[in-house]
């Protein structure tokens, strides 16, 4: 009855590790960003092989279940696609009015936001930085610096992930590196 129990789960402050037994990992290699750049020949041309980022979590509860919460981190690898910074494929919420919680944990990058009518705009992310995403915004994180780039995430258990909004129609604006700094191009400019 009364008891007190080891946590099953840690997470170290430094680097955003997650240990313990319900955690899982899921690494996306170059293969699995097709599309995902705006320079796709010169993707498909790098090593296929290449680790971009890699996503720790812990789900305590099965996914889509009301009311509960997932925590992650994100690790980034720093590098570019032609003069597009390294990023995740970015999502809108399957229910898209579910929000989450960024925040900055080693290196430095961005959070691209973009919401429902395709206005795009980013939040520069760094240790300690924090980011309130709302319901109906697309979220996709990009490693502007040179060495890795951490983020912890906090969603509720039934926001889900819509990659295919993303996939098909991507979003209005990219990262790109010009004159060695990061700047938000629109599709307008880039012809995306
Ligand atoms: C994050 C993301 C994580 C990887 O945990 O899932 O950073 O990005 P993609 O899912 O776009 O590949 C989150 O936003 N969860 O909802
Ligand atoms: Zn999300």
């Amino acid at each position: 009855m009364n008891k007190i129990i080891e946590p099953l789960v840690n997470v170290d402050l430094e680097t955003g590790k997650l240990s313990g037994k319900e955690v899982i990992e899921v690494l996306k290699k170059l293969n699995d960003l097709k599309n995902v750049f705006g320079a796709e020949e010169v993707r498909a041309g790098m090593d296929q092989e290449q680790v971009i980022y890699e996503v720790q979590a812990h789900l305590p509860i099965a996914e889509g279940t009301l009311a509960g919460l997932f925590y992650g981190t994100t690790i980034i690898y720093p590098g570019k696609v032609g003069d597009e910074y390294f990023m995740t494929k970015g999502h809108f919420h399957a229910q898209s009015d579910r929000a989450e919680y960024y925040w900055g944990i080693e290196g430095e990058g961005m959070l691209l936001l973009m919401d429902k009518d395709r206005n795009t705009w980013a939040e520069k992310m760094y240790k300690g930085s924090l980011h309130y995403i709302p319901a109906d915004v697309a979220h996709r994180t990009v490693n502007t610096g040179d060495s890795r780039f951490i983020l912890g995430a906090c969603w509720p258990s039934d926001a889900g992930h819509n990659y295919e909004e993303i996939m098909q129609n991507g979003f209005s604006a990219r990262l790109v590196e010009k004159e060695g700094n990061p700047v938000l191009v629109s599709e307008q400019e880039v012809g995306l």
